[in-house]
């Protein structure tokens, strides 16, 4: 497997083309985005990811990694590009494939593998396969049902489960999940990965493993929502909610993970809504859990609000609010589908209080929070009447919140 074509040059994309070029493979990257292309053949990267300019800069310094705005025939095609939501209802948005699909169907030749690594709903891999059949009525393509019979194009389903900030890190030593069309397509991805991957690579059909990845993320969405449940009714019963936490955690059999402003990102928020749309009568969990962990911004909010009011009464006119952090999780400057920043923009909208906002990540405010002030810890906690901590970076930690303030501490630092 000489030869490899990655669809889509992003958070998974780019670390795994350069992970394959890394590892000896001739690889094309492939995006619509000109400056990532530019970006990338500069031996640079677009995105943040510790270690992974590196590697890709050896890369395409030694000729294995080049980006592209168009396909080239290869062995194996990799498609890695987003599945967002169409509308208000979460339905998926295959859309990207389908131009992919389009865009590789006319190079296939008979023997070659397609991979589809996307965040898909289950099924999107015979989609997948139908568009590209439709494209190439001279080739054969796998039937999900019918495992044994081999065909002229091997396709597989196999997702990424890396965490960001240590893509690097997983993308090489995580078990990864192979799910062939065929079992011949199975044992062709297997040999595609082992060019670099050291977990193991477990073997099923494309369907379970569709499953498998929406299922990881909604896993922990559910458990992140019950411990945001746990949070608000604890606050009603003025009981520590961490303290209760790390008690209840002492039982040999249970493990409740950690409150905090909400859930962020660009998997756990999204990918449970896959299940849901797909499944709506069934999925009853995981759809609460989606709407317990979206309603917990609005939760910190009110606890806020409450806290300004109670000043306003007390006779300050205008009370000054610090918001101690935007990241959408510790210790990383990643603002995208970041709760954090959903509670700013809101607070900012309100005129009964100053807003001072805190992220030690970034050295500028996104657009959507232009209105706002970027302020320093040091400077924040001397000026704030209220301290809302939203995101649990380490220098927050170090901070004294032993002080004369009205603290909400939504992640559990105080
Ligand atoms: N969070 C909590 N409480 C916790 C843990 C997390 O509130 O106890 C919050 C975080 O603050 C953040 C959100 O959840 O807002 C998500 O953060 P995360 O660190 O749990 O996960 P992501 O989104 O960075 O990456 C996840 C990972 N999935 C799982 O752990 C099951 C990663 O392995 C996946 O590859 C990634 O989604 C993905 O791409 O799908």
């Amino acid at each position: 497997m000489k030869n490899i074509c990655v669809f889509g040059l992003g958070y998974i994309g780019l670390p795994t083309a350069a992970m394959f070029a890394h590892h000896g493979a001739n690889v094309v990257g492939v995006d619509v985005n000109q400056h990532a292309v530019d970006t990338i053949n500069q031996g640079k990267i677009h995105i943040v990811e510790p270690g992974l300019e590196t590697i890709v800069k050896k890369a395409v310094d030694n000729g294995n990694l080049k980006a592209n705005l168009t396909p080239v025939h290869s062995d194996a095609y990799l498609i890695a590009v987003p599945t967002p939501f169409k509308g208000e209802d979460h339905t998926p948005d295959l859309s990207y494939i389908q131009a992919v699909s389009q865009a590789l169907a006319p190079l296939l030749e008979k023997g070659d593998i397609v991979i589809l690594e996307s965040t898909s709903p289950v099924g999107a891999t015979e989609q997948m396969v139908a568009w590209l059949a439709e494209a190439r009525p001279d080739l054969t393509f796998p039937k999900y049902h019918e495992p044994d019979v081999e065909a002229d194009i091997y396709v597989a389903y196999c997702p990424e489960r890396v965490l960001p900030g240590k893509v690097v890190e997983e993308l090489i030593s995580n078990d990864r999940i192979i799910g062939g069309m065929t079992k011949e397509s199975t044992k062709k991805a297997q040999e595609v990965y082992r060019i670099f991957v050291e977990g193991e690579l477990l073997a099923t059909n494309s369907r379970t493993a569709e499953m498998a990845k929406l299922t990881e993320n909604a896993s922990r969405d559910v458990s992140i929502a019950f411990a945001n449940e746990l949070s608000i009714i604890s606050d009603k019963l003025d009981i520590n909610v961490w303290e209760l936490i790390e008690l209840a955690n002492h039982h040999p059999r249970v493990n409740i993970l950690q409150p905090g402003a909400g859930v962020g990102g660009h998997c756990i928020a999204v990918d449970p809504w896959f299940i849901v749309n797909q499944n709506p009568d069934e999925a009853k969990i995981i759809r609460a859990a989606r709407e317990i962990n979206d309603n917990k911004p609005n939760w910190v909010i009110k606890k806020i609000n409450a806290e300004v009011d109670g000043l306003k009464t007390q006779g300050i006119e205008k009370p000054i609010v610090a918001l101690l952090g935007l990241a959408f999780k510790p210790n990383i400057d990643d603002l995208r589908e970041s709760p954090a920043v959903y509670i700013a923009r809101e607070m900012l909208d309100i005129d009964s209080a100053e807003v001072l906002l805190v992220e030690p990540n970034i050295d500028k405010l996104p657009k959507t929070l232009e209105s706002g002030k970027l302020t320093s810890l040091k400077e924040a906690m001397e000026t704030a009447d209220i301290v809302a901590i939203l995101v649990g970076h380490a220098q927050f930690k170090h901070t004294d919140f032993n002080i004369d303030k009205a603290i909400i501490d939504a992640v559990g630092i105080v």
